[in-house]
């Protein structure tokens, strides 16, 4: 049954996913298996698929939502360990910018590839996403923004973010932003999309 809930992952289908967990549930499946060996290998070949360009975002979100309905069941279930911990990241979209659905559907493809993710919202300023990451002591803290305007604010949230003395490393992301101003602005990394950026998390968690 572990297969047909990776499969129901794989294809979008919430309803399926949460009928299958919750059978494998009662049949008194360990829920970090069915987490791990059903979610996360489901997501595990949506990501792999979508760097082959067989599946498309929108593909990708439908996965994605699966995957979170299930999870509704299996995280009261799961005990601290269970739950595979990859990292722990904050995710923001910048000040100023009311944009989210990239930022979303990277914060959802990293919590499905193991991370814990602290999702601040939109508009968020600096200074919360420094007490934040201070609070809940994060390994990488990532920035989203979608205009021209607000992405020009990361240069400054960088760097406050190193003068607060946090030293968690920064990725960024979102349709303007380029490598090289990823690098002009001194980031530890930036990721085109959403695949892109787990490979970039478990770099940066590895460094
Ligand atoms: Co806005 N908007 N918008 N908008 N909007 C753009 C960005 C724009 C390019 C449209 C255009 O003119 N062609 C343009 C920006 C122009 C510029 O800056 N040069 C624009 C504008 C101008 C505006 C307003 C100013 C419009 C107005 O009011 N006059 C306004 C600004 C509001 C504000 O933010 N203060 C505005 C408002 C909105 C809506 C609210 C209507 C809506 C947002 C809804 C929402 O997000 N909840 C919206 C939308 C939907 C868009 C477009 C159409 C689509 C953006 C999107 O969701 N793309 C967009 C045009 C476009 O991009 N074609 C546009 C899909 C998403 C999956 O991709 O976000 O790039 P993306 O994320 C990717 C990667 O970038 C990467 O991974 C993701 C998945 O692969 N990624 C990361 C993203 N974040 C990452 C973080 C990472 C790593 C990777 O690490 C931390």
């Amino acid at each position: 049954m572990l297969d047909e809930l990776k499969e129901a992952v794989i294809s979008g289908d919430s309803e399926k996913s949460k009928e299958i967990t919750q059978k494998l549930i009662n049949s008194g499946k360990d829920p970090g298996m069915v987490l791990k060996d059903g979610l996360i290998a489901g997501m595990d070949v949506v990501g792999k698929r979508f760097k082959a360009y067989e599946m498309y975002i929108p593909e990708v979100l439908v996965s994605a939502n699966a995957m979170k309905s299930a999870m509704n069941i299996l995280k009261p279930l799961l005990s601290e360990s269970d739950i595979p911990s990859m990292g722990k990241i904050v995710m923001a979209t910048i000040e100023g910018d009311l944009h989210d659905i990239g930022k979303n559907l990277v914060s959802m493809m990293l919590e499905g590839a193991g991370f814990e993710i602290i999702d601040l919202g939109v508009d968020v300023p600096v200074i919360e996403i420094i007490e934040e990451s201070k609070k809940h002591n994060v390994d990488i803290i990532g920035i989203s923004a979608l205009l021209t305007t607000t992405m020009l604010g990361m240069e400054g949230a960088i760097k406050s973010i190193r003068e607060s003395g946090i030293s968690a490393k920064v990725m960024i992301g979102g349709a303007p932003i380029t490598q090289d101003y990823a690098d002009k602005i001194k980031a530890d990394g930036f990721a085109p999309d959403a695949l892109r950026a787990i490979d970039l998390a478990k770099r940066l968690m590895s460094v």
